[in-house]
């Protein structure tokens, strides 16, 4: 008998005492929207979804007809379910409270609608990233406005995190503190079917994702630990590595919790005052909580990425997150070449 997330999450609810209520219909209700996305992104050509909505979101990226739909789904979804408090994407300038004619929740959703959006056109796996964060101060005797402030929050105060891709499955990976679990959607009954607990990253890999075309512009740790991988066995790691980048965060992540590896996207030094490329908030730190749910590691090559204090709800941060031996290698670089720097 296959476990469907609505009975895996109920277990969860009721045996561990993991999962609020309120969370669980949250996680159900993101779960659904995730569904309704496959639909769009599955049409393809057939759908009117491909190509550029000729408008710009807040990174001054153009955004394409996918991004906004899956916004769009996202919002819809949420909003009058009670669950919430506000939503924030990366579509969006700022916050979306929840509209007044609805019950307010408790939780903060923030999520990127659709991750990889270079690749819908060309049909590369794309997917939709989310995060959980509780309201702070959470007094029901105290109705406060919901603030951008009260989303500033370490991603380790994170209570749900995971991500969909869109690829030949659509598979969602879920965490809520207590490991990672997926789920394959299955098309027939439309429904989402467990099909992998307590997923695990090994420790090591002979496997790194990196953007090598701006390897000119990379700072000297991130140059030395590439240098090493590919010098392979004649080089001090003793072994070939293999090399991937699929543009496509969500699908380069879950490559790694399936099969191990180390992603970087670390700062370079084409726009300096950037710490790097990708979002803290709604990237970074759910993909960190699931990498380290399964057992890796996930740092901006100094520090915990789920340490990291927020200052902005759009900031940038660098990333280097897989394998924990790979991971803690390329750290202990960053460290050492900062040691040297003084
Ligand atoms: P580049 C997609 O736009 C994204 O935000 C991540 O999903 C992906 O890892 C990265 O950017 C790709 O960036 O510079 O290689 O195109």
């Amino acid at each position: 008998m296959s476990i469907t997330l609505t009975r895996y999450l109920i277990e969860q609810q009721r045996t561990q005492g993991a999962l609020p209520a309120e969370l669980r219909l949250l996680l159900e209700t993101v779960a659904r929207a995730c569904q309704h996305i496959a639909i769009s992104v599955n049409k393809g050509a057939l759908g009117e979804v491909l190509g550029s909505a000729d408008t710009e979101n807040v990174q001054g990226e153009v955004q394409k007809k996918l991004d906004i739909i899956a916004n769009e789904v996202l919002i819809d979804a949420n909003e009058w379910g009670g669950h919430l408090a506000a939503m924030a994407s990366e579509e969006m300038d700022t916050i979306h409270p929840i509209p007044h004619r609805y019950p307010q929740g408790e939780y903060l959703l923030l999520f990127d609608p659709l991750d990889g959006s270079s690749n819908i056109d060309v049909n590369v796996s794309i997917g939709t990233i989310f995060s959980v964060l509780k309201k702070p101060n959470d007094d029901p005797n105290v109705i406060e406005p919901v603030s951008e402030q009260d989303f500033l929050q370490p991603g380790a105060q994170q209570v749900a995190a995971g991500y969909c891709i869109y690829g030949p499955q659509t598979t969602l990976a879920l965490t809520v503190g207590r490991g990672v679990v997926m789920f394959t959607l299955d098309r027939e009954q439309g429904v989402w079917l467990l099909t992998q607990e307590n997923v695990q990253i090994p420790a090591d890999t002979k496997e790194f994702a990196i953007n090598m075309s701006n390897m000119r512009h990379w700072d000297t740790p991130v140059k030395r630990y590439v240098d090493e991988c590919l010098q392979g066995k004649e080089g001090v790691r003793g072994k070939d590595f293999n090399m991937r980048w699929i543009a496509s965060m969500v699908a380069d992540v879950h490559r790694i919790l399936m099969r191990g590896g180390i992603f970087m996207y670390p700062w370079d030094k084409r726009e300096p005052h950037k710490p790097g490329k990708l979002r803290l908030m709604y990237e970074a730190n759910p993909m960190g909580w699931l990498v380290e749910q399964a057992g890796g590691a996930a740092t901006n090559g100094r520090q915990r990425i789920l340490d990291i204090a927020p200052t902005e709800l759009h900031q940038r941060v660098s990333v280097v997150l897989g394998s924990k031996n790979e991971v803690e290698r390329v750290t202990a670089y960053h460290l050492e070449a900062d040691k040297t720097s003084v």
